[in-house]
């Protein structure tokens, strides 16, 4: 194995394609070479989901896409994170060691925050301290992450110093970010210039790994494209039209520039369609699966309980030597 990996998804709602294609397929193939640890971030979800039943259903959801894409327990430790308390013990240490500024420069804070800044919740602000204990606790090496999130890493980094330079030096390693080489950032049905995203207030806005093959297709034949014959990628000028292709040529693991030269002649009808049945036939296979794993949840709260205790068992001895590090008794 060539290291230890930490990442998390947020049970906002259930899995989105733009999750799935950004970080879930390649959270599946990491599993043949580094040691896994996936966590459903509940703790994070809190800023958004108020709702006890909602974050219950989100969370079993999200656990049911994350097996049903490929994540095997067998071989990858997957958790909830308010089921290991060394997440939330570890936060407060690492609060006490970041200085406010730092937090201040996160741009996903007043991107998530916008206009309404002195009423965004507390828990929203130190976010990416709570991030860094996730990745910390374990001693991660390696944290796949998209473009969104460097920003992120590169403060756990520095935070996991910080704590290194007042208590013991080396105590965490400092993880490594891995950015996927042809990142796909999938964007919203209706807007190409945003991402596409669980918590959208529209829900054509996305797909969902929920959506049958009628969705599917209702969705894709509405988003939102333009009157130029012929698909090209040209994000700047058509961001409609260069998210559909970017979608097309992950789903089939081919290029953009393959997609581009397909489609140069084609009409966004036409495109429009082979499109649909390409995602229904991608995501047809986990959709199934999530619906057989979701009409048993005692085996999937099974799961996530064992997944639990595995994450208890690494990070508990750790955060248990953080505390004796700042000398608590
Ligand atoms: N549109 C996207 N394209 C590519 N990757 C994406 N990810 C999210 N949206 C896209 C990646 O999914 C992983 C888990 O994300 P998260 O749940 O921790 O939070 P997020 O990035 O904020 O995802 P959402 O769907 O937009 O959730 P909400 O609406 O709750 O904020 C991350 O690796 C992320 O990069």
């Amino acid at each position: 194995m060539q290291g230890r990996i930490f990442s998390g998804i947020q049970p906002t709602h259930g899995i989105q394609l733009g999750n799935y294609l950004g970080a879930i397929r390649n959270w599946v193939k990491l599993q043949d070479s580094f040691e896994c640890i996936y966590c459903i971030v509940d703790q994070h979800a809190l800023n958004t989901v108020q709702d006890a039943a909602e974050m219950r259903q989100n969370t079993r959801e999200v656990a049911a896409a994350l097996l049903a894409s490929g994540i095997d327990p067998a071989r990858s430790i997957l958790f909830v994170q308010s089921r290991v308390e060394a997440h939330s013990r570890l936060a407060w240490v690492l609060n006490c060691v970041t200085p406010m500024g730092w937090l201040n420069r996160m741009t996903q804070f007043k991107e998530k925050a916008g206009k309404h800044r002195e009423n965004a919740p507390v828990g929203l602000f130190v976010y990416p301290v709570l991030q860094a204990a996730d990745i910390l606790a374990y001693r991660a090496t390696h944290v796949p992450v998209g473009e969104d999130q460097k920003q992120h890493l590169e403060l756990s980094r520095d935070i996991a110093a910080s704590f290194n330079r007042r208590f013991a030096d080396g105590f965490f390693p400092l993880p490594e970010p891995m950015i996927q080489a042809e990142a796909a950032r999938v964007m919203s049905l209706r807007d190409g210039s945003k991402k596409m995203s669980k918590s959208d207030p529209s829900d054509m806005s996305r797909i969902n790994l929920t959506d049958d093959a009628d969705a599917i297709a209702t969705k894709i034949k509405k988003a939102k494209s333009d009157s130029i014959l012929g698909i090209t990628y040209d994000p700047e000028n058509r961001p409609e039209a260069s998210n559909l292709l970017s979608i097309f040529a992950a789903l089939a693991d081919q290029s953009r520039a393959a997609v581009a030269a397909e489609y140069a002649s084609t009409s966004f009808a036409q495109f429009k369609e082979h499109l649909a049945e390409l995602c229904v036939e991608k995501l047809a296979p986990i959709n199934a699966e999530m619906r057989g794993l979701l009409a048993n949840p005692t085996h999937l709260d099974a799961v996530l309980a064992d997944g639990a205790a595995r994450a208890d068992a690494i990070a508990r001895p750790i955060v248990d030597e953080a505390y004796a590090a700042v000398g608590f008794t």
